[in-house]
């Protein structure tokens, strides 16, 4: 059998034209394997964010310091799991499967990102967690709903509406603290001193050192370099920090009237190049609490599984809610 070249059959054509008029690939589409296997890898890499990213909070569901911030913290770590599951969905349109992902994740051959492998210790951190880390998700994933897949642009609009209060949440939670007690001030300051470096190290390398972002530009499927995204989040922080009263911990923070930007200080990114190796101070703990939340959930995966062969009928399509009743 000869096999047809996608250039033959016009269909690399049609992608080309597709991306340049800024319409969307669809899953049935013809794609370039390059770009499916770098969507799959963007996309499991934001997945595994979601889900590992539940553990630091979910550390303070237990301590959280009033029912009303317990119920708010529930429903967060909850909405994590959420975008968790659009996320691996996602990838599911591209041809790879929920259980391929979680074990590379599990088995460290997939990344997630490098913010979560830094502890929590006081309960301000749950406040810097939602302003310093939501705010840099939503930065970098407003644009990522104009992503050139479909499907992943789509999961993006739903998800940056949540990020929008979880970062609301910790602004609101971080204000409080930081108008009350002195102790609650200092508490406050130190999450934002600990957190601020890790939230800028979120964008990914710089530019010259990014393996992914010239070809992820010119698919569209990221529509800003790491270094700009990274700017950005910046110049948004600056004056929200004012508002606070806590003061970003970096003395080379400057407006520059030239660059219309905020001029900031070096980034360590031998730090950030280890916590990706898996030294950071929390790799072990995270990765090793998901393997173990995996096997014990083993069980509940089996049982669905049995319950569903045994009831072939309740699939969506198989008919009425009348006749799902009558039998
Ligand atoms: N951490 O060539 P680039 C959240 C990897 S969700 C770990 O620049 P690319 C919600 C990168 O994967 C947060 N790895 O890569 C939440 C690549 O590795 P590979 C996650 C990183 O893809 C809030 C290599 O380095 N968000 O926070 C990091 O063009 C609160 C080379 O880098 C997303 O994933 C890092 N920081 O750009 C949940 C958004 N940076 O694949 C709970 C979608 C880079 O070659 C609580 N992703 N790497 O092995 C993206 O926008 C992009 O993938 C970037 C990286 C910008 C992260």
């Amino acid at each position: 059998m000869t096999t047809i070249a996608p250039e033959d059959t016009g269909q690399e054509a049609l992608f080309d034209a597709t991306i340049a008029a800024d319409e969307r690939i669809e899953p049935r589409d013809w794609m370039p394997d390059d770009y499916r296997a770098s969507l799959v890898r963007q996309i499991a890499q934001h997945a595994h964010s979601e889900i590992i990213g539940m553990q630091p909070e979910a550390n303070w569901i237990t301590r959280a310091p009033s029912l009303r911030r317990k119920a708010i913290l529930m429903a967060k770590v909850q909405d994590e799991a959420g975008h968790g599951l659009y996320l691996y969905s996602a990838a599911e349109t591209l041809g790879t499967g929920r259980d391929e992902l979680l074990d590379k994740l599990h088995t460290g051959r997939q990344k997630y990102s490098s913010i979560f492998n830094y502890p929590t210790l006081t309960w301000a951190d749950v406040g810097a967690i939602g302003w310093l880390v939501d705010g840099a998700a939503i930065t970098n994933q407003v644009p990522l709903c104009r992503c050139s897949y479909g499907p992943y642009a789509r999961a993006m609009v739903r998800i940056c509406k949540e990020e929008s209060f979880h970062q609301r949440q910790g602004y609101e939670l971080l204000l409080t603290l930081s108008r009350g007690t002195e102790a609650q001030h200092a508490m406050a300051q130190d999450a934002i001193d600990r957190w601020w470096w890790p939230s800028l190290m979120m964008f990914g390398p710089p530019d010259d050192e990014s393996a992914h972002s010239a070809q992820s530009m010119a698919w569209k499927i990221k529509r800003h370099s790491n270094d700009e995204l990274r700017q950005r989040f910046v110049d948004i922080c600056v004056p929200q920090a004012e508002t606070l009263g806590l003061t970003l911990p970096d003395p080379d923070l400057r407006w520059n009237e030239e660059r219309g930007h905020w001029d900031f200080g070096p980034i360590d990114w031998t730090e950030f190049r280890e916590v990706l190796k898996g030294n950071g101070p929390c790799n072990d703990e995270r990765i090793g609490r998901r393997r173990r939340a995996h096997q014990e959930g083993a069980w509940v995966r089996e049982a669905a599984a049995a319950h569903a062969a045994k009831h072939p009928a309740h699939t969506p399509h198989a008919g009425t809610d009348q006749e799902e009743a009558a039998r």
